[in-house]
């Protein structure tokens, strides 16, 4: 690019970069869909077709979002240079199509579920200074046709004070973008998040306390993930592109639909109920075979069923659809809310109330279901429904409205394609079965019989099982190792391989690995 269209292409990113920067930094006064950034890219997740969610879901796992936002960033940068070089020409223009484009933006904020009105201030605050970048960088960046290099009719290359001028514009304007960038709160989406509220929230001793981990439960094997998930490794799924900032003060639970009471209550209320503790292991229902999208943890929290109880659901009920601050829903069958289970409305995990990312404050947890039909965070409303009236966000993408965790067996050690030494060959990971409980796993190597593992002691129905085998001598080369679950029902885990959609993949984890020659 010849140096006039470099100026102008430079002028047209760094108003972008201007507009966004101070619309996101704007927007920290605001509801977090009012940064056009955050509400572009929940648009983009919204309307993004279900086997494309789902693909980036199980390929990039909790990851998705960063890869997105690379996405609109490269994209975002892209209509800049083409703005900028446009101005070169016609100001005018460009102009016209940067306008355009912001008050696209401030329509799609409008659009939020949780945005009003005055949410799009920031998206014309930050058009306004983003607009006046374009047009004085662009007046200063010239025409860029240097007579001398080509000779073409046009208007002189700018002077060498134009040329100062526009460097010292430039500089300015980059100062304000990144700046303003910090401030908000788009770029902490692909880090952790920056700059959060730090808010606290004392737990309330349990009443009902979980039973401590017995040392059983762990095969002690390197390798194998530990038993309790700690929370900075557990798996997110969340269809919001921000995580949802909801203090407790201004949290507050409603139970509406069928039910002969409607009732609401508040954090303080929540927290002066008895509180139970549960040891469960919660899985996505898109993780593919032998992937990481499950994991366990201590939740603290009140029994669902004894909120339910105060709002007495009419007997026509049979669903609860749980409704996010971020519009998020999941249909969970009425029962699966009121047996004794002990589904609950949890406030901490692993001993310390919920991170903002798994659900601060509040929460639902219950055992046996996939998180997308039960698991719903930053949980306000429990509507008590019909599954022929409502439907939720997944159901209304493909999804099945309900959908038990099936039997499932994950092969940790040894590593993929690891390298292992001469003769005997431990093989060992976890399994789970919730509700259910696991009876047996059992493994094979390469296309031998099948031989039964050695589990570790069951915590719970509702948690993962920890096993291991030795294979004795195996010979050096390549092998294979198979690994499959009965559950106690007697159901022995399908070889089938099914996609996850739309409950669940199916099929045995098979993992290869070479023996060293001795
Ligand atoms: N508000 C909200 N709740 C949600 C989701 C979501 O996208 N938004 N994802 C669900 C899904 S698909 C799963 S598997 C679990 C994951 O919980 P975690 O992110 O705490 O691991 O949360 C469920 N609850
Ligand atoms: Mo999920």
């Amino acid at each position: 690019m010849r140096g006039g269209a470099l100026r102008h292409a430079v002028a047209g990113v760094l108003a972008t970069v201007v507009f966004l920067g101070v619309a996101d930094a704007a927007a920290r006064f605001f509801a977090p869909a009012a940064a056009p950034l955050v509400a572009l890219g929940s648009t983009v997740i919204e309307v993004t077709p279900p086997a494309v969610q789902d693909f980036a879901i199980s390929t990039f796992g909790s990851a998705n979002k960063t890869v997105l936002l690379i996405g609109m960033i490269v994209g975002g940068l892209l209509l800049a240079v083409v703005i900028g070089v446009v101005a070169r020409r016609r100001l005018g223009l460009a102009a016209a199509v940067f306008t355009v484009v912001g008050a696209a933006l401030a329509t799609l904020v409008l659009r939020r579920p949780e945005t009003d009105p005055v949410d799009v201030i920031p998206t014309f605050v930050g058009l306004a200074i983003g607009l006046t970048t374009l047009v004085l960088l662009s007046r200063r960046a010239g025409s860029g046709v240097v007579v001398e290099d080509d000779g073409e009719e046009g208007q002189p290359a700018p002077s060498r004070t134009a040329r100062r001028a526009f460097l010292g514009l430039a500089g300015a304007a980059t100062v304000i973008g990144a700046a303003s960038l910090a401030f908000g709160r788009s770029v902490s989406i692909v880090g952790r998040e920056i700059g959060g509220r730090a808010v606290r929230m004392v737990l309330p001793t349990p009443a009902v306390r979980a039973a401590a981990i017995p040392g059983g439960a762990a095969v002690d094997v390197d390798g194998v993930v530990p038993f309790l998930t700690p929370a900075d490794d557990f798996y997110r799924i969340d269809t919001a592109l921000v995580v949802p900032e909801l203090l407790p003060e201004e949290w507050t639970l409603r139970i509406t639909g069928m039910v002969e009471e409607e009732v609401e209550i508040d954090m303080a209320e929540l927290l002066d109920l008895p509180m139970e503790e549960r040891h469960i292991t919660l899985a996505c229902v898109s993780n593919p075979v032998g992937g990481e999208l499950v994991g366990t943890a201590t939740w603290l929290g009140h029994p669902v069923r004894r909120i339910l109880e105060r709002a007495r659901p009419l007997p026509e009920a049979d669903m609860v659809l749980s409704r996010s601050v971020d519009g998020f829903t999941a249909s969970t069958p009425l029962k699966a809310l009121t047996d004794d289970r002990g589904s609950l409305l949890a406030v901490g995990m692993n001993g310390e109330p919920l991170p903002r990312e798994h659900g601060f404050p509040a929460r639902l947890v219950v055992p046996g279901l996939y998180g997308f039909v039960s698991a719903t965070k930053w949980v306000v409303e429990l509507q008590v429904t019909r599954f022929d009236r409502e439907t939720a966000y997944w159901t209304d993408r493909g999804w099945d409205a309900k959908a038990p965790i099936l039997a499932a067996s994950r092969i940790e050690v040894p590593d993929p394609l690891e390298e292992v030494p001469a003769g005997a060959v431990v093989v060992a990971g976890t399994a789970w079965a919730q509700q259910v409980g696991v009876a047996r796993v059992e493994v094979r190597l390469d296309d031998g019989d099948w031989q039964e593992v050695e589990l570790a002691e069951e915590v719970s129905i509702d948690t993962w099982r920890q096993w291991r085998h030795t294979f004795d001598d195996v010979a050096p080369g390549q092998h294979a190792v198979t690994v499959r679950a009965i559950d106690r029902a007697g159901t022995v885990q399908t070889a089938e391989r099914t996609d996850p959609i739309p409950n669940a993949a199916t099929g045995h984890h098979r993992i290869t690995f070479t023996v060293a020659d001795r």
